[in-house]
Formats: C-alpha cells, structure tokens, sequence
C-alpha cells in the first residue's frame, strides 16, 4: 500500500520514525493498539501463563461488595484504558445506584463495540464510551455524580515513575469521587517472565503487530520475521521490558526516509513496572490520594487500591 501523504502526517507516523531515527530505539506502549492490537491483547488475557487479568477479576469478584461499600452510591465511573469492559461489569454489578459508565480508550473500534454488547446487557445504564488519548489534555462531559475512577489492570505500569506521579495528580484533580486501580505486584522474576513470554507465542504477535500496524497504516516494509521478540524483568527498575531486536542489518522504509537498522539494535516497545504496595501507595500519596483501603490476592501477585483526593 503507497501511504498518502495524509497518514505520513499522522501522530503515529511521527512517533515511528522519530522511534527508528533516535537512540536508543523507542516508542509508547500505545500504538500497540489498533484494532488488531486490541483483539491479541484480549488474547494474552486469556494465556495460562498471564496472571494480571485472572488476578485482578478475581480480586472484584471477592471483594465487590467491601469496594463497592467504600465507594458510595450515585457515582459516575469513568474507566481508563477500557478496552473490553469485562472487569467493569463485576464492578457496576456491586455498586448502588450507578450514574452511569465513561468507558475511555485510544482504540476506539474496540471501544465502541464493546460499549455497544454492554449497553444491550445493562439497557437501563447510562454508557457513553469516549475515544481519546488520556495522556493527552481532553475534557469530558458533565459529570453525573461523583466521579470515581476505575483504572485497571496495572495499566498504570506503562508509565516511568515520574509520569506516572504526574498522571496520577491530574486524576485526583478530575476525580472528586475516588480512583480505584489495578496495580501488578513485584514478585519471583520466573513468573514475570513466563508472563511476558507466553508458550503460545500471542505476546511476540502482539509485540510486532506494531510492525504489521506501521506497514498497514503507513506504507512501511517492515519484514516481521527479521524482527525478535524480547522480553525480560529488569530488577534495579522493577520492570519488565519489550523490545523488538533486529535479526541483521536491515533498511526500514518508511514515509520516503529510508532508516538503516544494525543486527542487533532494538526498538523498546513497552516497560511494565511492577510495584510493592507500600511503594505504590507512596506514589499515589505524593500525586494527591489518600489511600483508603487496599486488596491483594493470597499469593500477593496483584493489588487493587482505592484512593481519595486528599482534600
Ligand atoms: C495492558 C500495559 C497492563 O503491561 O502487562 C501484556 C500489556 N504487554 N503483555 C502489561 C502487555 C505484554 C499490559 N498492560
């Protein structure tokens, strides 16, 4: 496909060479979501091997009402980063008397058709899914009631600390309600690692669907199979990273720059940072929150947190 001049311009075409063009390589988590993207991370929820999703779900399920106490009746529900609602409705099942949902997500296909199998399961609630960047500034509609956030599955993870801190502090601004967040816990390095290196292979498909994406959107000749997977936990950081590592020397031609890339580089496609409960819990202190109440599984593989502006 010859890329119009159009896409050439897009944001993401910016993000992508300015990724292939600076050392190290390197690109937000967030163009791994197009539609494509969206359908294999649903996938990696469902791996054996991926614990967050199973975690955190069962995390709701045990301990829908005490959070739901916590929270109050009324509230308006904006989740961050929605992509398939499943956690939500454990969520809006529990809680008295919902306003309504502001499901958010950059990958708005995906958003709109699982707002729309919601909004035909809970005819009676108040859905208006909101595609936007939440990284961005955006404004959004009049709230219905206290706004509570709901930001799950260790989402939070794909920002460095000091973006993270920043994020964080514009919630508790927007956010009169409260936030509750899904937060991944360090642990045994072999389970992180498993985590991110499924048997099934999904995680490397997710990985260099950024590539598929690039060639699709914007007339790029990215070969997939000179490309590997890599992902690894970084214990001084506590986080895991993704790359993609070049196989051998190669030229990527993308939006009329033709970019050289040595065996062995890597473009970095994601960190995951995990965090201990009291070290997130100091983090979401610094940005504004007051920590209220915490919930961490058995195993302490996965926290929930519900914070409240401190006043
Ligand atoms: C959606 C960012 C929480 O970091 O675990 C899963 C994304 N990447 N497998 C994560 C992801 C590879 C996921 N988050």
């Amino acid at each position: 496909m010859k890329p119009s001049p159009d896409t050439c311009a897009s944001e993401f075409a910016h993000a992508m060479q300015e990724a292939l063009t600076r050392h190290p390589h390197r690109i937000s988590p967030k163009w791994f979501y197009d539609a494509e993207g969206s359908r294999l991370f649903d996938a990696i929820c469902e791996l054996p091997e991926y614990y967050p999703t199973r975690t955190e779900l069962g995390l709701l399920d045990r301990h829908a009402d005490d959070i739901a106490r916590r929270i109050g009746p009324g509230v308006e529900v904006v989740e961050f980063g929605a992509g398939s609602l499943r956690k939500v409705r454990l969520l809006l099942d529990a809680l008295e008397r919902p306003a309504g949902l502001l499901p958010i997500d950059i990958s708005a296909e995906h958003l709109h058709a699982s707002a729309a199998q919601l909004q035909r399961d809970r005819p009676g609630l108040f859905v208006r899914p909101v595609a936007l960047d939440f990284t961005q500034d955006f404004a959004l509609p009049a709230a219905r009631g206290p706004r509570v956030g709901f930001f799950p599955g260790s989402s939070i993870g794909n920002f460095e600390p000091d973006e993270a801190g920043p994020l964080l502090a514009r919630m508790a601004r927007w956010l009169d309600g409260g936030l509750l967040i899904g937060v991944d816990l360090v642990k045994e390095p072999d389970l992180l690692h498993a985590a991110y290196n499924d048997a099934q292979g999904v995680t490397a498909r997710f990985n260099r669907n950024l590539l598929a994406r690039a060639n699709a959107e914007l007339g790029a000749d990215f070969n997939l199979a000179r490309w590997a997977h890599s992902a690894f936990f970084h214990p001084p950081l506590q986080r895991i990273e993704m790359h993609l590592v070049s196989r051998c020397d190669q030229v990527v031609h993308l939006c009329g720059h033709a970019l050289p890339v040595e065996e062995g580089e890597s473009i970095h496609t994601e960190n995951s940072y995990k965090y201990t409960v009291a070290g997130f819990q100091r983090l979401a202190e610094s940005a504004g929150f007051r920590p209220e109440a915490v919930w961490v599984d058995s195993r302490r593989w996965f926290s929930i947190h519900w914070l409240r502006p401190a006043a």
